[in-house]
């Protein structure tokens, strides 16, 4: 039973951790509050603070399409950063920079997922319309996606270009963005989902999702504490990646599973044919019969095709495979935590899958 006795956070239930953000209320106050100002720094540039008009549409944009999410990846870089910086430089200026650099994850965030709900036809994302689906925006928001790209580099640049690690921070996003692209692409370029498979998907999660979402902001973490190492930020990545493909196959459930209210999104993986987990287990488990139906149904934007696929996902179980692959993998990447040198923050690690861990949003 829950015991109410916050200091002994031994006698809270392990399931009680699960699926809580990585930092503290306070914490997570400490990084709302930098926002503000970073959204004034943005539309002070130079290069548009006297186009009232380009400041007022990127102020709108940046409200609209950054602060609102779980902020996972924004504040996993400060978490990251308290627990690698030495205590005597955990300083009020470092940490705002440390903040700072959380930001522009999420601005890399908000451009992408404004692009990617236009390539998808999705409808609504954390809970509101669409960027895009503003009859005022409408295509436009590609450029507002493209502004919010630029933030980062313009964020970098006024506070940090100063510090040992600035090119390799730009870099890093640079790199991440190509391959967060090249992942992209390859989900968008879909086929009959006969064509397939795990090793597909696999690549597609790796790309899409895992780069940008775990390795990235723990890399800029490491970069900020000048903690260069090639073998600690390979062993730092393939655990890392591991993590990001079992948050794109949660995505993936969720798409289909999830409740809208609590998603903030309504699914659109069936209609667009979408090489996703369940479509891939589904397929590798159906019958000769079931396999024509997924064929001739998958991929279509029509509601009576879709519940024919959900059905037969269901006749599948694949709720139930679900539950068991998230169970099964969640051990998997924690005893992989175990095994990391003693030179990464294993806490950190374990903690990172832990707030994924039966996630439903
Ligand atoms: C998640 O895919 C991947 C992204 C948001 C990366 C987009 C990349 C671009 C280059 C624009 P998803 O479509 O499954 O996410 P969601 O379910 O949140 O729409
Ligand atoms: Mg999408
Ligand atoms: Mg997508
Ligand atoms: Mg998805």
């Amino acid at each position: 039973k829950c015991v109410n006795i916050r200091c002994l956070s031994n006698s809270i239930p392990k399931e009680k951790l699960h699926n809580q953000p990585i930092l503290t209320k306070n914490e997570i106050l400490e990084f709302d509050k930098v926002f503000p100002s970073i959204i004034k720094d943005l539309i002070n540039e130079d290069k548009f603070k006297h186009i009232t008009e380009v400041a007022l549409r990127f102020e709108k944009s940046l409200e609209y399409n950054v602060p609102k999410g779980k902020k996972n990846r924004g504040l996993a870089v400060v978490a990251c950063y308290k627990i690698l910086e030495k205590p005597e430089n955990l300083t009020p200026e470092n940490l705002r920079l440390a903040a700072i650099l959380g930001w522009s994850v999420e601005m890399l965030q908000g451009f992408l997922l404004v692009l990617d709900d236009i390539m998808d036809g999705s409808e609504t994302r954390r809970g509101q319309l669409c960027w895009y689906k503003h009859n005022e925006i409408g295509y436009n928001a590609i450029n507002d996606g493209l502004l919010l790209e630029h933030a980062i580099y313009l964020l970098l640049k006024k506070h940090l270009s100063d510090h040992p690690s600035y090119l390799k921070f730009v870099e890093l996003f640079h790199d991440v963005t190509l391959t967060t692209t090249i992942g992209q692409l390859l989900d968008g370029n879909t086929s009959n989902v006969k064509t397939y498979t795990m090793e597909r998907y696999d690549l597609i999660a790796y790309y899409k999702t895992a780069y940008y979402s775990f390795y990235l902001p723990v890399c800029l973490a490491l970069y900020f504490t000048n903690h260069f190492n090639q073998i600690m930020h390979q062993n730092a990545k393939n655990i890392l990646l591991e993590i990001g493909k079992f948050f794109q196959i949660q995505d993936d459930f969720l798409d289909c599973f999830g409740d809208p209210k609590v998603t903030g999104k309504i699914g659109s993986d069936i209609e667009t044919g979408k090489c996703t987990w369940l479509a891939v287990t589904a397929f590798q488990l159906a019958t000769a019969s079931q396999k024509s139906l997924l064929e001739e149904n998958y991929g279509k934007n029509d509601p009576q095709s879709v519940k024919k696929i959900k059905d037969l996902y269901l006749d599948l179980e694949i709720p139930k495979l679900f539950t068991n692959y998230e169970k099964q993998s969640y051990k998997r990447i924690e005893s992989s935590v175990d095994t990391l040198p003693e030179e990464l923050p294993r806490e950190l690690f374990a903690k990172i899958s832990s707030t994924i861990y039966k996630r439903v949003y």
